[in-house]
C-alpha cells in the first residue's frame, strides 16, 4: 500500500517584502489545519477574511484563506491557500507554527510533482509551469500556455495511438510464425512508419527554437573598435550599462543584458572591437569576441558612417550570412547619408546614431524580422521541445528506424513488434509515463520552492 503522504507547506511567492505574500499547504492534513485554525472557514474555493492566530494563540496577522478541497486543487490533494501581509517575518512565523501542527518545508517543484503523481499535469504539463514562471517573451509566454494546456502531449498522443494501429497489425502475425506479411500490408506499414518518422523529426526540428525561447536569442554586437558597439548595447537596454569612451579599445570583455524587443527575449552581448593589429589584452578579448560569435543567433555588425568596412578576421567574415546579421551603420549623425558598403550578399543594413537614438526603432524592426524567421514555419502553434523531450524523441527515431529496416528486408514480427514497443516507451516517456523516481526528482529538483 502506498504510505500516506506528508503534508507540506511553502512559501509561494517571492521572498522578500511586498504588499502580499502566499503560503500554500497542500496534503492530507491540510482539512485538519483548516479547521483547527479557521472553524468558520466557508466551502472550497471560497475566500475568508480571518485572524491567523498560533498554536500559543498568538495573533500573527489577518489573512485571506481559501480551501480547496481535493482532487480539485493544483495538486490534486486537500490543499489551503493563506495571503497574507507580504513581510518575510510574517511568513516565517507562520511557517514556524504550520512546521509546529505537523506539516513539513515542501522541497522544490513538491506541489507541482504531487500535481504530476494525481494525474493533474503530465509530465511536459508540469516543465511547461516552470517554463510560464520563466516566459521573459510574448512568444515565450504563448509556448508555455500551449504546452501547459496540453498541446505537447497531444501531439506525441497522436503519434501513440497510429503507432498502436502499426503494432496491432504487426502482432496479428506473431501468432502465425510460418507467414510472412503480405507485401500490400508491408507497403502501408512502411508509409506508416514514415510518416510517423517525419514527424517525429518535425517535432525534434523545434528543439533549437525551444532553446531561444527559454534562453533568449544570443544577439552578438560586433564590429572595429570604436565603431559604437557599446553605445549601441547601452542604447537597446535603455540604460549606461556598458563603458563608453572615445579611447578604442575599452570594451576588453564581453557584456551581457536581457532585452525584450517586440515578441522576443534577446540576450544582446557587447563585445571587445576587432582590431587588425591588437595588443595582449586585446587579442584576448577579441578571441572571446569570436567565440560568442561562433554561438550566436543574430549579429549585429556595428561599422561607423563614412569609413571604409574594416578589416575583418575571417572566422567573423564566413557567419556573417544573410539570415543572422544585420550591418549597423553608426554615427550618422557626423555622416547622414554614407556611401554604400560591400557587405556581405543579402546582409541588410541600418542607419542608426547610438549617440542621439536615430534609426533605432527601424533597427528594431529588423531585428524582430530575423528574429521571427528563427520560428520553425509549420509551428504555428508554438510547440517547443526541450532538451529532455529531444532525448527521448531521439530514441525514437533510432527504434523507428530499426522497425523500419526490419519491415524493408522482412524480419521477424517478434523483433518489429519490440522495437515498436521501444518507440512507444520513448514517446511515454515525455508525458510521464515513467516508472523512474530519479529522473522525477531529477527533474522536479529544477522548480522553485512553494510550486
Ligand atoms: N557622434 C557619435 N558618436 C558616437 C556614436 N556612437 C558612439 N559614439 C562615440 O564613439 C566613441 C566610442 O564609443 P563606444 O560605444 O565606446 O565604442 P565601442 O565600439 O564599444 O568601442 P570599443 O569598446 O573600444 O571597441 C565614444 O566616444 C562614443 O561617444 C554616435 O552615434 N555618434
Ligand atoms: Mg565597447
Amino acid at each position: 500500500m502506498p504510505s500516506r503522504p506528508d503534508t507540506i507547506a511553502a512559501l509561494a511567492s517571492a521572498a522578500g517584502t511586498a504588499a502580499l505574500a502566499v503560503i500554500r499547504i497542500s496534503g492530507p492534513d491540510a482539512a485538519r489545519l483548516a479547521r483547527e485554525l479557521f472553524p468558520r472557514l466557508p466551502g472550497p474555493r471560497v475566500a475568508q477574511h480571518a485572524d491567523y492566530r498560533s498554536q500559543a494563540g498568538v495573533l500573527v496577522d489577518d489573512v485571506v484563506a481559501v480551501w480547496f478541497a481535493g482532487p480539485h486543487s493544483y495538486s490534486g490533494e486537500d490543499a489551503l491557500e493563506l495571503s497574507c501581509h507580504g513581510n518575510p517575518f510574517i511568513v516565517q512565523r507562520i511557517l514556524e507554527d504550520l512546521f509546529a501542527r505537523g506539516c513539513r518545508p515542501a522541497g522544490p517543484g513538491e506541489f507541482t510533482q504531487r500535481a504530476f503523481l494525481n494525474g493533474r499535469l503530465d509530465l511536459s504539463q508540469a516543465e511547461a509551469v516552470m517554463d510560464l514562471i520563466n516566459a521573459r517573451s510574448e512568444r515565450a509566454l504563448a509556448a508555455a500556455n500551449q504546452q501547459l494546456r496540453g498541446a505537447l502531449g497531444r501531439r506525441l498522443q497522436d503519434l501513440t495511438d497510429r503507432l498502436l494501429g502499426v503494432l496491432a497489425r504487426v502482432e496479428a502475425y506473431i501468432d502465425f510464425p510460418d507467414e510472412d506479411l503480405p507485401p500490400e500490408d508491408r507497403t502501408a506499414l512502411q508509409a506508416a512508419l514514415e510518416a510517423i518518422s517525419r514527424d517525429t523529426d518535425r517535432l525534434l526540428a523545434t528543439r533549437r527554437y525551444g532553446d531561444l525561447l527559454r534562453d533568449g536569442i544570443k544577439t552578438v554586437i560586433v564590429g572595429a573598435p570604436n565603431a559604437g558597439k557599446s553605445s549601441l548595447l547601452n542604447r537597446l537596454v535603455g540604460h549606461e550599462r556598458a563603458i563608453v569612451s572615445p579611447e578604442p579599445g575599452t570594451t576588453r570583455d564581453f557584456i551581457e543584458e536581457r532585452i525584450v524587443v517586440g515578441p522576443h527575449c534577446l540576450r544582446l552581448i557587447d563585445t571587445a572591437g576587432l582590431n587588425p593589429s591588437p595588443g595582449v589584452i586585446e587579442k584576448l578579448g577579441m578571441e572571446k569576441s569570436l567565440e560568442r560569435v561562433a554561438k550566436a543567433d543574430l549579429i549585429l555588425l556595428v561599422l561607423e558612417a563614412g569609413r571604409p568596412l574594416p578589416a575583418l578576421p575571417d572566422e567573423l567574415t564566413r557567419r556573417l550570412t544573410a539570415q543572422k546579421t544585420i550591418a549597423v551603420i553608426n554615427k550618422t549623425d557626423l555622416v547622414p547619408t554614407p556611401s554604400s558598403l560591400k557587405l556581405p550578399p543579402g546582409v541588410k543594413s541600418v542607419l542608426v546614431s547610438a549617440l542621439t537614438g536615430h534609426g533605432i526603432e527601424n533597427l528594431v524592426n529588423e531585428i524582430v524580422v530575423l528574429a521571427d524567421s528563427l520560428q520553425p514555419n509549420d509551428n504555428e502553434d508554438y510547440i517547443t521541445i526541450n532538451a529532455r523531450h529531444a532525448d527521448a524523441l531521439e530514441r525514437a527515431r533510432s527504434s523507428l528506424k530499426d522497425a523500419g529496416e526490419k519491415l524493408a528486408s522482412n524480419g521477424p514480427a517478434e523483433l518489429l513488434a519490440s522495437d515498436l514497443r521501444g518507440t512507444l516507451a520513448c514517446y511515454g516517456d515525455i508525458i510521464g509515463k515513467v516508472d523512474n523516481e530519479r529522473m522525477l526528482d531529477q527533474l522536479f529538483a529544477n522548480f522553485c520552492i512553494g510550486k
